[in-house]
Parts: C-alpha cells; sequence; structure tokens
C-alpha cells in the first residue's frame, strides 16, 4: 500500500502532471489513505445502513467528475451558481445582479458597463448620484437557450424580479454579457426562453401590475393597473413586443412548436391586499399566440410606449385566451411529449393539464377555454411546481404537505374522462416545503428520467444550527426506478427558487479567454488609442487628471513594480493576465481603495478609481496563483496635491 508521504506532491508536479491528474491523483492518494478507516467503519453498520451505502448512486468520488451540470438561481442572492451533479458539489458563482467582492463584478468598467448599458433612462437618472449601478437583484428562473426543442449550450437567461431585468450569462466564459431593464413593465418574474425552432424568443413576465407609465398620473386607482407579458430577442437582447394582459402574470413557458406561449395568473381579482388577491374561486392560465401577435406587430396594432410596440391582450383580444384555472394557479411547466402543458394550482390541491393541440380551435373559437383542460388530478396541498421524466410521469411539489407527488400524465387524462383509475403513482417525503423541483434534462424533448431536485425552503432541523437564519434544503432524488429515493441533502444560501440540470456534453465552457474577446474590447479600443500593447506594455499615460496605468501580469508578478499618480487623480487600471495555463487567475486588490477584481488567463480587466489619498498604497495579487503569490504586488505612490 502506498502512503502519502511516498508521493511527495512536488515530484508529482514535477512529472509536468495537468492539475486534473495531479487532483485525481492526489485523490487516489486520500482514498487509499482513508481505505482503512471506511473498512473499519463499515463492519459497524447495520446490515440496512450497509445496503444503503452501496446504493448511494449519488457519490461522485473525490477528482471524478459529474454528469450534468446544474444551474442555479439564487434569489435575492442575485447571482446564478454552477453545482455539479449528482454530486451536488457548487463548482462556481456567477455575479449577476449582485455586487461580487472576489471577482469585482459590479466594480470592473467592463461589468460596469454591462450592467448599466441596457437600463431605461429614467433608471440611469435615478442612480446617477448613487453610483449608478444597482446593487441587488432577485434571481428566480435561469433557463438556457434552445435549438430545436432542446438546451444549445450558447447562453443562460435570467430574471431580476426586484429591478424588472433580464439578463443573459455566455455559456462560454460563464459570464454575464447583457442585461437589459424591461420597460413599462414592473418585476419581471416567469422567465423562459422559446423552445422551437431557436431561442429566438426569451418571454417574461412582469409580475405587479401598475399604471403605463407609471409618472405619477396614476396612483390609488388599482383599476387602472396593467401587467406586461415581453418577449425579448435572446440574440440581440432588445425586447421585440409585449402584450397587455387582464390580471397579473406569475410563471410561463413555451410550447414545443414555436407556436404559443403560457402564463399563470394568481391575481384576476386585479387586487392590491391580500385578501382582495385570494378573493376569487378561480384565476387563469393566459395562452399567447405568437404568430397572430407577430402578424399583430407587422401589421402596426399596438402602441409605441416606453419605445417598445405593446399590444392590447385583455380579454376579448384575438391575441390571447384566459383558460379559468382553480385559485391561485403558480408553476407552469411544458411536458417533453410537446403535447401538455401543466398549470400547478398552489390553493387548489390540483393542477391541471393542458393540451397544445386544442389551441389552434380555442383561437378559432370552434372549443372554449375549459376545453383545453384534459386532465385535473388532485395531488395534495400546495402544488407549486412541476417536472417531467420523459416516460410520460410528472413530479409535482407540494408545498404544504412538503412532499413530492409523481404522477402519470396518461392516467390523469383517462380519470378525467371517467376511468376508475388513480394516476398518482407514489408520493415521497421532502424537507421542508418544496418551491420548483427539476429533473434531468426534463423541460427539454431529451429529458432522461435519472434524477430529481426537490429545493426546499426550509431546511428546520436537517442541519446542525447556524443562528436564525437557516440555509433552505435541497435533495436530490434517485428516480431511474420505480421508486424515488431521497439519495442527498445538500444546503443552499438564498434562495435557489429553480435551477436546470444540463448534460454535461452540452456545455463546453472555455478553458482560457480568447485575446480578442468582446468582454474588453473597450480595453483595447483604450490601448489603441494611447498607442500602447495591452500585452506587452507597462505605461502610465496621463490626460488631463485622467491617468491611464497598463500592467499585465505572469505568475508570481505584475509587470509594473509601482506607479506615481498625483492626489485627486482619476486612476483607471488595467490588467491583463498573459498566463496561458489552464486555472491560473490572477486579481488586482488596491489596499484601502475598495478597488479589487479577477483576471483570469488571457483576459484583460479594468478598475477606475479616485486617487485621493497621498501615500504608499499596495496593490496586490488577491487569488491565490503560485508559491509566491505573496510577493506578487507593488505600490502606487500618490504625491499630495
Ligand atoms: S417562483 Cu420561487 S418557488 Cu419565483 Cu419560480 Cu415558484
Ligand atoms: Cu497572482 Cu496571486
Amino acid at each position: 500500500m502506498t502512503s502519502k508521504k511516498d508521493i511527495p506532491a512536488e515530484s508529482l508536479d514535477s512529472k509536468g502532471a495537468s492539475r486534473r491528474e495531479l487532483l485525481s491523483r492526489s485523490a487516489g492518494i486520500a482514498t487509499v489513505a482513508g481505505l482503512g478507516a471506511a473498512v473499519g467503519g463499515l463492519g459497524t453498520l447495520s446490515p440496512q445502513a450497509a445496503q444503503a451505502a452501496s446504493e448511494n448512486s449519488a457519490h461522485v468520488g473525490p477528482g471524478d467528475l459529474d454528469e450534468y451540470y446544474g444551474f442555479w438561481s439564487s434569489g435575492q442572492a442575485g447571482e446564478v451558481r454552477i453545482l455539479g451533479v449528482p454530486s451536488m458539489r457548487e463548482l462556481v458563482r456567477i455575479p449577476v445582479f449582485n455586487r461580487c467582492s472576489a471577482t469585482g463584478w459590479g466594480q470592473t468598467n467592463e461589468s460596469i458597463k454591462i450592467l448599466t448599458e441596457g437600463l431605461l433612462p429614467e433608471t440611469k437618472e435615478y442612480l446617477k448620484d448613487k453610483g449608478g449601478v444597482w446593487h441587488n437583484g432577485d434571481a428566480h428562473h435561469p433557463h438556457m437557450s434552445f435549438t430545436d426543442g432542446t438546451y444549445d449550450g450558447r447562453y443562460l437567461f435570467i430574471n431580476d424580479k426586484a429591478n424588472t431585468r433580464v439578463a443573459r450569462i455566455r455559456m462560454d466564459v460563464m459570464k454575464c454579457d447583457k442585461i437589459i431593464e424591461i420597460p413599462n413593465a414592473s418585476d419581471i418574474h416567469g422567465l423562459r426562453p422559446q423552445k422551437y425552432p431557436r431561442t429566438g424568443y426569451v418571454f417574461a413576465n412582469g409580475e405587479h401590475r401598475v399604471p403605463i407609465p407609471n409618472d405619477g398620473s396614476i396612483l390609488n386607482e388599482p383599476e387602472k393597473y396593467h401587467a406586461i407579458f415581453s418577449a425579448i430577442d435572446g440574440d440581440s437582447m432588445e425586447v421585440a413586443w409585449q402584450v397587455m394582459v387582464d390580471g397579473n402574470l406569475d410563471n410561463c413557458d413555451a410550447d414545443y412548436q414555436g407556436l404559443y406561449a403560457f402564463s399563470t395568473c394568481y391575481n384576476s381579482e386585479e387586487g392590491v391586499t391580500l385578501a382582495e388577491m385570494t378573493s376569487a374561486e378561480q384565476d387563469w392560465a393566459v395562452v399567447f399566440d405568437i404568430k397572430a401577435i407577430e402578424a399583430g406587430v407587422k401589421k402596426g396594432d399596438f402602441k409605441k410606449i416606453g419605445g417598445v410596440p405593446v399590444l392590447d391582450g385583455r380579454k376579448g383580444s384575438k391575441y390571447t385566451r384566459y383558460i379559468p384555472i382553480s385559485s391561485s394557479p403558480h408553476g407552469c411547466n411544458t411536458a417533453p411529449d410537446g403535447k401538455h402543458v401543466v398549470i400547478n394550482g398552489k390553493l387548489s390541491p390540483t393542477v391541471s393539464v393542458l393540451d397544445v393541440r386544442k389551441l389552434p380551435d380555442l383561437f378559432n373559437d370552434k372549443i372554449k377555454p375549459r376545453d383545453v383542460v384534459v386532465a385535473e388530478p388532485e395531488l395534495g396541498l400546495g402544488p407549486l411546481h412541476t417536472a417531467f421524466d420523459g416516460k410520460g410521469n410528472a413530479f409535482t411539489t407540494l408545498f404544504l404537505d412538503s412532499q413530492v407527488a409523481k404522477w402519470n400524465i396518461e392516467k390523469a387524462i383517462r380519470a378525467y374522462n371517467g376511468e376508475k383509475v388513480n394516476p398518482v403513482l407514489e408520493k415521497i417525503d421532502v424537507h421542508y416545503q418544496p418551491g420548483h423541483n427539476h429533473t434531468t434534462m426534463g423541460e427539454t424533448k431529451e429529458a432522461d428520467g435519472k434524477w430529481l431536485l426537490s429545493m426546499n425552503k426550509f431546511s428546520k432541523d436537517r442541519y446542525i444550527n447556524v443562528g436564525p437564519l437557516k440555509p433552505e434544503n435541497e435533495q436530490l432524488i434517485d428516480i431511474n426506478g420505480n421508486k424515488m429515493k431521497v439519495v442527498h441533502d445538500g444546503p443552499a444560501f438564498a434562495e435557489p427558487h429553480d435551477c436546470i440540470i444540463v448534460r454535461g456534453d452540452i456545455v463546453n465552457p472555455s478553458k482560457v479567454w480568447s485575446r480578442d474577446d468582446p468582454m474588453f474590447a473597450d480595453a483595447r479600443e483604450w490601448a489603441k488609442k494611447d498607442g500602447v500593447s495591452l500585452e506587452s506594455d507597462s505605461k502610465v499615460i496621463r490626460d488631463g487628471n485622467k491617468v491611464r496605468v497598463y500592467m499585465w501580469s505572469v505568475a508570481p508578478a505584475f509587470s509594473m513594480n509601482d506607479f506615481t499618480v498625483k492626489q485627486g487623480d482619476e486612476v483607471t487600471v488595467f490588467v491583463t493576465n498573459l498566463d496561458q495555463i489552464d486555472d491560473l487567475t490572477h486579481g488586482f486588490t488596491l489596499a484601502n481603495h475598495g478597488v479589487a477584481f479577477e483576471v483570469a488567463a488571457q483576459a484583460t480587466a479594468s478598475a477606475t478609481f479616485k486617487a485621493d489619498r497621498p501615500g504608499v498604497h499596495w496593490y496586490y495579487c488577491q487569488w491565490f496563483c503560485h508559491a509566491l503569490h505573496m510577493e506578487m504586488r507593488g505600490r502606487m505612490l500618490v504625491e499630495p496635491a
């Protein structure tokens, strides 16, 4: 048996092992070292526990890779997180609507541009003396771009309920590249991409009803408020069109044919208090006829408000149909069979199954709205969201019951038609109060029915007590067999509403940046104007009281040991990381100036600040990069004015 001290880490390194090889080797060592203990431990397990340990198929060993990428929202934390599934290991975080101390998101010029360029003029005005950037977001629904009914690995889109925005994340570098604020709407909630023929549109629900325009001319007259459904062009990230609806808009989804989109409405009462919003026995799901809306836009059947064509989709409009659904429906999920859409009852113990094949007749007024409903199984208390296994079964979270119900769509249809069959196949306890759930590839036509994730809003007693604010709890459920089985608890910080789980081969991120990446196009522009090469020059360019400092880095040094500026200068520091090695990120932190950002391999990043503190200020690399990482630093000398 090899012991750890037989193989010094340095000797592995000197053989030129990649970090991946190195990791798996040292992992192997750890396993070997740990084996004695594990074997000793097994002897003390009960037969059932030993059996359970051997069945734990979610186990991904140290150094082994996950089969799926999970993209997690983070609610009020405002970011996106990437997890490996089934290990549930959190791999990285992508700052989007938040301010990130580690990466400098919200501070670098590159990120500030993305965070500000898509804001509405009135918001820019409002933020003018507040730093120009929002620092919070409420990110609920991460969804990948589609081609022909399945994920295509190009982009991830996500909503910001807090500041009415939609963001796009590039899957090649795992960074956000576009954020737009949606005009006319208030508080974007439900978001889904068009599945066919491609994305195409990103559909986004303005949840809260407001006056349009919301300029103070209408205040306490709720009957004059409106909710807005938006179609954003996922390529240009511009709003293509909007539809004004009755009621409000909660969650949405699209069909597999590229013809219709659907939204749930929990406030058909159009109330503004809890009592008003829940008074009616019935609310509805709205169906949007994409082709009719596009034709309406072409014909000019809209009002241009806030620079965007807004069509009238209120009751009686040819662009929409309203399907009555029992009180306060929430989740809206299209099944991978391409035919069914599940509307989740929330306050009703039922889910309603719509058949998209009936929609042409509905829009031609040959059938009534309720004729589109082909099943309405009663599942339990508080159905919120539904996921699918691609084998005809659905999994619905029951918030109040703290359960997931597995049911069969065909059986539900037969039961609705009067047959004596029970569509509910199984229920499993989850801990506690599940919101979204998601299956592997479950919102695509390639749903594979392997894993189900239940995203539970409360962990309560599942973990050691960490004080009044506790994590949420996410549970991985094996759905491959006939019986559902919870195989993993994963605590999560605020608040992953939703996730998608994407097969690993679909996502192919780069290992290092490309030197001509658009992310730092502006830096290249500045360098060109200043006659400087980002890749080889170390220069200070003075331009009145604006100073541009260009430096590069190769582990473990910045190309500049020091630079001198005058008190009161507006300084922009550009750092280009010339290291080409996978996983060699540097950073630039300027002490006592609140300046810190990440520069990954082959990237350029920059930040601008006021040098108004005379004296000596060290800048240093804050991403551990080398044995001499501590020495990777330099001085900014600020001459007193
Ligand atoms: S919503 Cu959070 S549990 Cu915003 Cu998708 Cu249903
Ligand atoms: Cu470069 Cu740490």
